[in-house]
Formats: C-alpha cells, structure tokens, sequence
C-alpha cells in the first residue's frame, strides 16, 4: 500500500487523486490528511519525507518518498501505463500544458498569500500576478480546440485543476463567460468521475476568506 499526504483543498493533491481514479490505481493508496500552509511552520511528519514540506507527497510500498505533483503524476501513469501521450509532438504539448497549468495554479496560492497581507500586501507583485493569470487563461482559450482534440493528459489534469483553484478561491471573476471555449471544455472533462469526485473542499475553513479581487468580465 502506497501513502498519500492528502488534503481535499489542495489543488496539487487533486491532480494526484485525479491520476489515480482515471488509471484505477485509488485503492492502492491510503491518504493521510496532512495540513500544511507556506504561513505556518512545516509539519514535521512531511517535512521527514519531504524536505520541501510540501503536498502532495507519495511515500511507495518501498518506503521511498516522491514529491512533487509532476513527478508522482508522472510516476502513476507510468506504472499503469496510462495518461502517456504516444508521440513526442503529444508528449511535449502536454509538458507545456502541465508547466502551464502548475504555473497557474503556484500563482493563485501566491497571490491569496499576498492579499491575506492586508495593508502590507504589495500592489505591484499583485498587479502582475493579475496579468500573468489573464495571459494564461488567453492563452488556453486560444488553444482550447487543441485541448478539447488531444487524448487526456497529465497537462489536461493540470489545467483542470487550476481551473478549480480559480473557481475555488476566486468566486465572481466571470471567467467562464470571459473565455467561453476554455470554459465549455472545462465542464465537458469536469464531468469525468475522477474530476468531478475530486471537487476541492474547505475541510478546516480558516476564516480568512477575502473580497472578490478582479473581474475577468467587464459586466
Ligand atoms: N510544485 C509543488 C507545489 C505543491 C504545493 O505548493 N502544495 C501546497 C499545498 S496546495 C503546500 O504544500 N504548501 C505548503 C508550503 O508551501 O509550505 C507540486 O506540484 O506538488
């Protein structure tokens, strides 16, 4: 039996759930919830496996740990010999898409960081992750029929999953209607079991919800 260092609010554990659901590998491994947080000192019982203290980590049946999302996503396809795109061209879209997916979903937990700041929050840092997050979605809105067309992927997972981060943790953007094509593609693979079973949830809310920050949306 493989452990899991769990929590059903993270978006990076998420993707690990999803992999496993979809190669049907879920009974093999037992999830510990685990809570951890960049504000709060690391947990020690990760941070054993983990030196980076983060989730998820994956400790396998020969005690060794894999951290992070990317390489036990990577390691779960490949031993159920699923999820692996069959030429390099498929193989390299979906490396760009999973870097662009993980890249979303580190600046939105970056971003929720800065703003619990308060007055202390930095405004330019908060402006660009603003852009960044409006230039990524534009760019997966332009690729949305790639998307749509390719086999599922560990880039599609990692898409998705920032995706849920944004709809999670960032009520009210309007960024379905912004990006309609992304959006429709969203709820088409949202419908899969292993996705929709996965749905983030705030187990252990911690009072510090925030204000809407900005609209995608000009209505
Ligand atoms: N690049 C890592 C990011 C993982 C990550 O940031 N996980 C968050 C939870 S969603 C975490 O463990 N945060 C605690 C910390 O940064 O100390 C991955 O893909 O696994």
């Amino acid at each position: 039996m493989m452990t899991l260092h769990w929590s059903p609010r993270s978006p990076f554990v998420r993707k690990v759930m999803i992999v496993l659901k979809e190669t049907g590998q879920a009974e093999e491994v037992e999830c510990v919830r685990t809570t951890v947080a960049m504000q709060t000192p690391p947990d020690p019982m990760v941070l054993a496996e983990n030196p980076l203290g983060k989730i998820p980590t994956l400790i396998l049946e020969d005690g060794r740990a894999l951290f992070d999302s990317r390489v036990i996503c990577a390691h779960l396809a490949e031993r159920a010999g699923m999820l692996k795109p069959t030429t390099p061209a498929a193989r390299l879209q979906q490396a760009v898409w999973e870097a662009l997916g993980d890249g979303l979903t580190d600046i939105l937990l970056l971003w929720r960081i800065e703003r619990l700041r308060g007055d202390k929050a930095d405004a330019d840092i908060m402006a660009g992750f603003e852009m960044k997050v409006r230039a990524v979605l534009a760019r997966l809105e332009a690729e949305s029929g790639e998307i749509r067309g390719m086999s599922l992927g560990l880039g599609h997972i990692a898409i998705f999953c920032a995706l849920g981060q944004l709809e999670f943790r960032w009520p009210g953007t309007g960024w379905r209607e912004a990006f309609p094509a992304l959006a429709a593609w969203y709820a088409h693979i949202g419908a899969r079991p292993a996705f929709s079973s996965t749905e983030i949830v705030d187990d252990l809310p911690a009072g510090d919800s925030l204000p809407a920050a900005f609209k995608l949306t000009g209505k």
